[in-house]
């Protein structure tokens, strides 16, 4: 066997190998795609942001339970959440739409994948399923203003 053919026996292997690599990220992607459904946020609708704390929905924030799954309406603003205190129960799906009367803000929910941008007037939607109990903390990751650092809220996940 020449030099030659060693060649071209390795670059053959590598071509092989990259194609594999590319066959492999495209299932990734499709796993990520799949396994994440429901918690990239979706723009669902506007609302007028300064009517957001007197008209519609959100003039009135609440955990809303529907059969064993919880819809939220929610407020971030500056500085805080509303509703204030959310309590669920584990295994339950929770559905968030949540806007900002008045600028932009983020909805981070600690030790899960939700991490929305809460724009002034945009209505996003996102869900999630707590199975484990506990606390998680909502923290706001868009700098908002002065009391941006305690912009922080909970949501209690019970037995
Ligand atoms: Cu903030």
């Amino acid at each position: 066997m020449d030099d030659h053919s060693i060649i071209e026996r390795y670059e053959r292997a590598w071509i092989f190998f990259g194609l594999g690599m590319i066959v492999v990220f495209i299932l990734l992607i499709g796993y990520t795609l799949v396994s994440s459904r429901g918690s990239i946020p979706l723009a669902v609708g506007q609302v007028n942001a300064s009517e957001v704390r007197t008209q519609g929905e959100f003039a009135n924030p609440r955990v809303e339970k529907v059969g064993r799954d919880y819809v939220v309406y929610m407020q971030a603003f500056a500085f805080g959440y509303l509703p204030a205190d959310i309590r669920v129960k584990k295994g339950a799906k929770v559905t968030f739409y949540i806007t900002s009367p008045d600028v932009l803000h983020g909805f981070n929910i600690e030790r899960t994948n939700i991490n929305v941008e809460v724009i002034p007037g945009e209505i996003a939607k996102v869900s999630q399923v707590f199975n484990q109990t506990g606390e998680y903390r909502i923290l706001c990751n868009e700098y908002c203003g002065i009391g941006h650092a305690s912009m922080i809220s909970k949501i209690t996940v019970e037995e």
